[in-house]
């Protein structure tokens, strides 16, 4: 056995602890997927017997689901206990014990978690960072700013998105559509573009908001918009309905964030539900998740973004072979030891070792729910 796969056998799992802290949100979320005003986070610690220790958050919206998820984290820990760090073979057994519970929803958001911080020890294992380890290299990844332009006021949205622009040199933002009426939709865009300028991109999100007969009116009458993309008009998972929309409308379709798994992601694809897909690490799979995606997409021409897990996701776009922009928001910033900004634009994924997770404990411990 070489040297450095010996190092690796001392690698093996000892225990994976998580905790709960929730952060207060500097501009509140107020959208057709609910109000929130701070925003939890579920932290894991994966630790080997060699005392390395693979790090990890899951973003999982709801407070009070986050004890659920530390629960089935609790439970797969003690399936992974005094095993390898192989994130294939241990995603591949925890689906196969978990499956009976259900493939989809908490289970696995809960793999994910742990997946993420198996990638992040074996990273730290063999000295690399993870968009390394992965095949890729450190470098950029453009980016827009999603931290606002909810549902809020109209006449609040120009200054907003002057902020937001300046947040990190943006080129892009996303804003959320939906309101009451077509007119109140477009002079939404209208603001954004009389107060930053025509250039800057717009990706429109309506979280699900409508049926389908109401999105199909809503997205004709704002096809002309010049909008980068239509984000989830309708439920997430009606494939059959989506695909009806993405014929219909010019503007390019968008849909991913809560799609859990590989398999139903090749689904929505073979069915072509949508011109572009942007994967959540939490529904995906975590890296193993991801990878396997982005193979599909690359494959199949579909342009993949991500949703949330900036950082995170930063390095897994420098690996997929359809790579097009970074959702980039601050929110898990206060508990982690590393900011991630933008700048001109870009988000830049740099040479350290891990995947760059690191706690803030004085943060942690200030704002730790249990
Ligand atoms: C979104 C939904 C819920 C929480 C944060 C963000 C949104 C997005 O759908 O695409 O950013
Ligand atoms: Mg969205």
């Amino acid at each position: 056995m070489s040297e450095n796969l010996s190092t690796l056998q001392g690698q093996k799992i000892k225990n994976i602890r998580s905790r709960v802290v929730s952060v207060p949100l500097k501009r509140p979320i107020v959208g057709k997927v609910g109000s929130f005003t701070k925003w939890p986070l579920v932290l894991i610690d994966l630790e080997t017997h060699g005392g390395i220790v693979g790090k990890s958050y899951l973003e999982p919206y709801v407070e009070k689901l986050a004890g659920s998820i530390v629960g089935v984290i609790d439970a797969i820990a003690q399936i992974f206990e005094n095993k390898p760090l192989g994130p294939v073979d241990l995603y591949d057994g925890a689906m196969k014990t978990l499956h009976l519970n259900g493939r989809e929803g908490i289970t696995l958001i809960a793999q994910s978690g742990i997946d993420i911080a198996i990638w992040d020890a074996l990273a730290k294992s063999v000295n690399l960072p993870l968009v390394s380890l992965l095949g890729g290299t450190p470098g950029k990844i453009r980016a827009y700013n999603t931290n606002g332009l909810w549902l809020i006021p109209l006449d609040e949205i120009g200054h907003q998105a002057e902020s937001l622009v300046k947040e990190g040199g943006f080129k892009a933002l996303k804003l959320r559509l939906g309101r009451e009426t077509v007119a109140m939709d477009k002079q939404a865009i209208r603001n954004i573009r009389e107060a930053v300028g025509e250039d800057i991109l717009i990706m429109t999100d309506f979280n699900q908001g409508f049926t389908v007969s109401e999105a199909l009116q809503r997205m004709h009458a704002l096809d002309d918009e010049g909008l980068y993309w239509f984000e989830e008009p309708i439920v997430y998972d009606d494939f059959y309905n989506y695909t009806h929309i993405t014929k219909k409308i010019k503007t390019p379709i968008q849909i991913g964030e809560n799609i859990y798994g590989s398999r139903t992601f090749q689904k929505a694809v073979l069915a072509r539900a949508a011109d572009m897909y942007m994967p959540d690490l939490m529904r995906i799979g975590g890296v193993t998740g991801w990878m396997r995606a982005a193979a599909i997409a690359g494959a199949s021409g579909s342009p993949l973004s991500s949703h949330l897990y900036t950082p995170l996701s930063a390095q897994l776009l420098r690996v997929s072979e359809s790579a097009d922009w970074l959702e980039w928001s601050d929110w898990a910033e206060p508990i982690l030891e590393k900011p991630f900004p933008a700048n001109n634009g870009f988000a830049v994924v740099d040479d350290t070792v891990g995947n760059g997770i690191e706690w803030n404990e004085t943060a942690v411990k200030k704002y730790q729910l249990k």
